[in-house]
């Protein structure tokens, strides 16, 4: 696929008027197709048929009168967390590719450009939340309460980097395609059982959306009114798949509306209207009134992971448009109009990370090495020999590696 994807906001598709309204379906045994889902005020004012999207920053960092009455409340102090959280993941992020491109990690994808609706959507919950990661949220993992350290080390083929200091109600990143959204209804459903009134978030891609795990977890916490804030990071691409090619649906939100939710459009690449949303979907879900689904509406700038080469399946073009859309710019551009950021903290702020970075790959470095036994050998109580084969041939591999 090549080329941008044109992006929700030319629909003007809707089933209850024109040509697809009843394709296919018996008016007089159906009846009228139910189209809005009532979630309260901003889910109604952004119904996804509508083809709106929440944003309350325009491109150059300034507040957009629409979007102004969907401004979080945020003080000061709270506005620069959240910008200082993204430069965090920024950097780890780069550095993290540098790692690999050194040889001292293995391959790994980036979260450049989607920082803010990763950061933006934990900030906005509260400790005791659950965060049900997959694979490209290193933002919000850190923001969560995960460290550097885990991460490097998890892609050092470790499998402590899983767990982090604390357990800050984080579970291991999901490498399979949405099995994280089945977990993620599970945790919700437990939530509801208990009587509890935390909620849980998860994340997947616009490509996760075809899988099976995708509707089986929507199905499963809106029938139970499990809360779960579903958030699909629509980055336009599931590695060289462009979105239009994965789906039929105008829209990745409105997949909402067949599961009996509300779904919801966010500029993605807008901290504010990522914060305002999520709020408002826990809002919704510690109400007891189930589940949300939020499509955030972004751009992977970076490589799928360090494997991979856009440039065979996207323009320049393409990728220059969004530059000027990264979330960063515009977060930078709205602190300094209230005055609240400066260059020299950022270069502060950027060494510091930096730092640490260096310091946490150190780290893992030193730590003790996984042994290849570990990693064939906790599937099954006794080995099958295909595993068997699998793991001397391995062996093989790796001791020629050594003598080379
Ligand atoms: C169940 C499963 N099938 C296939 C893969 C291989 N795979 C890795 S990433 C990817 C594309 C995912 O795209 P998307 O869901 O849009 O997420 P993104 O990587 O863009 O964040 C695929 C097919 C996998 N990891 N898991």
């Amino acid at each position: 696929m090549h080329g941008p994807d044109p992006g929700p906001l030319r629909s003007s598709f809707h089933p209850s008027v024109g040509p697809s309204a009843s394709r296919g379906l018996d008016r007089q045994t159906t009846g009228p197709l139910p189209v809005v889902i009532s979630g309260g005020p901003v889910f109604d004012a952004f119904d996804p048929l509508k083809g709106k999207m929440l944003r309350i920053l325009d491109e150059q960092g300034r507040l957009l009168k629409a979007g102004q009455k969907y401004l979080p409340d945020l003080s000061p102090a709270e506005l620069c967390d959240g910008y200082a959280a993204m430069v965090r993941a920024r950097v780890a992020d780069e550095r993290a590719v540098s790692y690999q491109r050194q040889g001292r990690i293995y391959t790994l994808p980036t979260n450049l450009g989607q920082e803010a609706a990763a950061v933006g959507s934990i900030l906005a919950l509260r400790p005791e939340d659950w965060m049900v990661q997959s694979y490209r949220e290193l933002g919000g993992v850190l923001a969560k309460g995960g460290t550097v350290k885990n991460h490097l080390a998890y892609f050092s083929g470790s499998e402590t980097g899983s767990v982090h200091p604390g357990r800050p109600r984080l579970l291991p990143l999901s490498v399979p395609i949405t099995s994280q959204v089945t977990h993620a209804a599970g945790i919700g459903h437990s939530i509801v059982y208990r009587g509890g009134s935390e909620v849980v978030i998860t994340f997947f891609g616009d490509g996760g959306t075809s899988q099976g795990d995708f509707n089986e977890g929507l199905n499963w916490a809106a029938v139970f009114k499990c809360p779960v804030i579903f958030v699909c990071n629509n980055n336009q691409y599931a590695i060289s798949l462009g979105r239009k090619s994965q789906t039929g649906s105008e829209t990745l939100a409105q997949k909402a509306i067949a599961f009996g939710m509300p779904g919801m459009i966010v500029d993605g690449n807008d901290y504010l209207a990522v914060v305002a949303a999520t709020r408002a979907a826990a809002e919704h879900a510690r109400a007891g009134r189930g589940p949300v689904l939020l499509e955030m509406y972004t751009y992977r700038m970076g490589a799928h992971t360090t494997s991979d080469d856009p440039s065979i399946y996207r323009s320049k073009e393409e990728e220059e448009s969004w530059k000027h859309k990264d979330p960063l710019l515009r977060m930078r551009a709205y602190l300094d109009s209230l005055k609240l950021w400066d260059d020299a903290k950022e270069a502060e702020l950027r060494e510091q990370v930096g730092h640490e970075c260096d310091q946490a790959m150190a780290e893992v470095e030193a730590m003790e090495r996984t042994p290849i036994e570990d990693i064939f050998g906790y599937q099954y109580e006794t080995m099958p020999p295909e595993l068997v084969r699998q793991m001397a041939e391995y062996k093989q591999f790796l001791a020629w590696k050594e003598a080379r």
